[in-house]
């Protein structure tokens, strides 16, 4: 499959390199990043040693078989428009947060499958990402059901050894992503803990609560989450994801704008009730972004 990754960061980079050991891989991403993949290739680390030679650049190719979309959601919309002018039989989002589907879709003329990705990645340095934990990827019809499209994808990653599925209710899945998510990234980017410290501490409570909050609000929207199961899932990915550096806190780290308000933000903007630690935690996150002049 000729694959190109929108959205080279960390992630896009694990996802694209493993998939670059069968697959025609283009990485479109950033400088310095970019020349170091295509002058001595991609290095995989940590829990992957591997070395790949995907082609790397830092504008889209003309036409591939699929898109897989990795940016920031606050870059989505930018991103769909410039894929907009790439021939595509298919586009994939493997983003955080809620919403991105449907802002490719609007610009894409092609089918946009829906993903949740577990795999944590960390770019160690030009050239060079981390595997910071072996996850899972479930993708599927963005509206739920079965696709063509979805099961050519599901096996093109399957068979270049990646822990992926095909998923006939994505909107669900989205939803469980989003309760795990709102939970860890914005509790551990706050105290600039590790996922690990939620499994047990004083932030884990926090989390949990975030998680069952998001549930909720899920279930009032038509998609019937339970929020202990969310809560229990919030604990169970902070377990297996332990040693991991959360996107949101890599962010905060790196004094980069956060997608928090895909994320809690989303949350709150779609709750009927009260969700009060999600707006503590959007609110918090938003107050530190505009310290950093990140955001008005
Ligand atoms: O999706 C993640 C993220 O960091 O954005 C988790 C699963 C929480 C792993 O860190």
């Amino acid at each position: 499959m000729d694959v190109c990754v929108f959205g080279a960061g960390s992630l896009g980079s694990l996802i694209g390199g493993m998939l670059a050991r069968i697959h025609d891989v283009t990485l479109v991403g950033r400088e310095p990043h970019v020349s170091a993949v295509d002058s001595d290739g991609l290095r995989l680390t940590g829990a992957l040693d591997e070395h790949v030679w995907p082609a790397a650049r830092t504008t889209p190719p003309d036409r591939a078989d699929l898109a897989i979309v990795t940016v920031k959601s606050f870059d989505t919309e930018a991103v769909a428009r410039t894929l907009a002018d790439v021939n595509l039989d298919g586009a994939l989002s493997l983003q955080n947060g809620m919403g991105n589907e449907e802002t490719l879709a609007t610009h894409l003329a092609c089918p946009v499958l829906a993903g949740t990705c577990t795999y944590g990645a960390r770019l160690a340095e030009p050239g060079t990402v981390e595997c910071t934990g072996v996850g899972e990827i479930h993708l599927g019809p963005r509206a739920g059901g079965t696709s063509a499209l979805a099961d050519r994808v599901g096996e093109a990653f399957q068979l270049a050894g990646l822990d992926a599925a095909v998923d006939a209710d994505m909107p669900r899945r989205l939803w469980e992503k989003l309760a795990v998510n709102a939970g860890i990234n914005a509790t551990t980017a706050l105290t600039r803990l590790p996922n690990g410290a939620l499994v047990e501490g004083p932030a884990g409570g926090v989390a949990r609560e975030a998680a069952r909050e998001t549930a909720r609000v899920a279930s009032e929207g038509g998609v019937a989450l339970d929020p202990d199961d969310a809560a229990a899932q919030t604990r169970a990915v902070a377990e297996t994801t332990a040693a991991n550096t959360s996107s949101m806190h890599q962010d905060v780290l790196a004094g980069r704008r956060t997608e928090v308000d895909a994320i809690n933000g989303y949350v709150v903007e779609h709750a009927a009730e009260a969700v009060p630690i999600n707006e503590t935690l959007a609110g918090l996150l938003r107050a530190w972004e505009r310290e950093q002049g990140l955001r008005e």
